[in-house]
């Protein structure tokens, strides 16, 4: 999945391991390397800055780097490029899992999911309501998404199937009022959160991004959680901006990782957007929703350690 950035890593370290089996390699030569390497990566959609971003870390860890000659140098600079790859992932780390955020905070903890259209929001959120009722406590779902038409149904049925309560709207009708509901619901009887559905919006649609802004202001959540589409590559990252500057995000959640056949956007989503990885997506199941793991990214990019 992550073929294409793989490969150029390996490339990267044995011009490196070349250049330095001979002398200490210089920052200009360094830079050389770099740049062939970084077209590379832009070319497997990692963002502009993140290449910049890893380029000075990687600057930093082997420029001046002196081995003597020997066959294991190759090792040597492959261990340094994770050791600089595992510094950038590890930052996309939430604080506290969701389970524990939900545990310690206020009861009912809050959580509004956006993005735009057909990025997985509705199937995530069943996932996230199966893993909150697996760890012992109950959500409700709400579904805000009172827009699109079947977003009720589909939403009332993953409800179904789980067992889990579900607060439902009018199609046409105020998604922030059907939010209050939920709240109400789960305030009433005791629950432990509320996971709030969203209908697909682009930024361009100023009714719609006013609308979210609105839900936002309403509800007050915990928790703003954009999710967003590996295979959506760069794309993801203006999305994050846009839906950053509506509401302020607190943290993404990253699907369709089992698809991701092109690569680099989950790397580059992660040192681009700045935001804490919740979970990623990896199916379409209910139990295809994985704490995000910055070493197992790492291994996907390079191969098992
Ligand atoms: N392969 C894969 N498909 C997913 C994942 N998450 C969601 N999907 C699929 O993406 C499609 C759109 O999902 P949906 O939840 O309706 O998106 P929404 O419009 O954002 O609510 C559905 O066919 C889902 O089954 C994932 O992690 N992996
Ligand atoms: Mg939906």
């Amino acid at each position: 999945m992550f073929g294409k950035i793989s490969k150029a890593l390996k490339s990267l370290t044995k011009k490196v391991s070349e250049a330095i089996s001979t002398k200490e390699l210089t920052e200009e030569e360094f830079d050389e390397i770099f740049d062939e390497f970084s077209i590379q990566l832009l070319e497997g959609d990692v963002a502009y800055d993140a290449v910049e971003e890893l380029r000075e870390i990687l600057k930093s860890k082997l420029v001046g780097l002196k081995l003597p000659r020997f066959k294991g140098s190759e090792k040597v600079v492959e261990e340094r490029i994770r050791e600089a790859l595992r510094e950038l992932l590890t930052k996309g780390r939430p604080e506290k899992d969701l389970i524990t955020l939900v545990k310690e905070g206020p009861h009912p903890y809050k959580v509004v999911f956006m993005g735009v259209n057909g990025v997985g929001k509705t199937t995530t959120i069943a996932k996230v309501a199966y893993l909150l009722r697996k760890n012992g406590l109950l959500p409700v779902i709400v579904a805000s998404d009172t827009f699109r038409a079947g977003a009720q149904e589909q939403l009332a049925l993953h409800a179904r199937k789980l067992g889990i309560p579900f607060i439902k709207g009018k199609y046409g009708g105020d998604p922030a009022a059907v939010a209050v509901d939920g709240i109400r619901y789960a305030e009433a009887n005791r629950l432990d959160a509320v996971l709030i559905d969203t209908a697909g919006r682009m930024h361009t649609d100023r009714n719609l991004m006013e609308e979210i802004r609105k839900i936002v202001r309403v509800v007050r959540p915990q928790m703003k959680v954009l999710v967003l589409d590996a295979l959506t590559g760069n794309d993801a990252i203006s999305q994050a901006q846009w839906f950053d500057e509506a509401v302020g995000i607190d943290a993404v959640i990253l699907t369709k990782l089992d698809a991701d056949a092109k690569g680099g956007s989950a790397l580059s989503i992660l040192l681009a957007i700045r935001k804490p990885i919740l979970y990623v997506g990896v199916g379409q199941g209910y139990e295809d929703l994985l704490p995000y793991d910055p070493d197992e990214i790492l291994n996907r990019l390079l191969g098992e350690g």
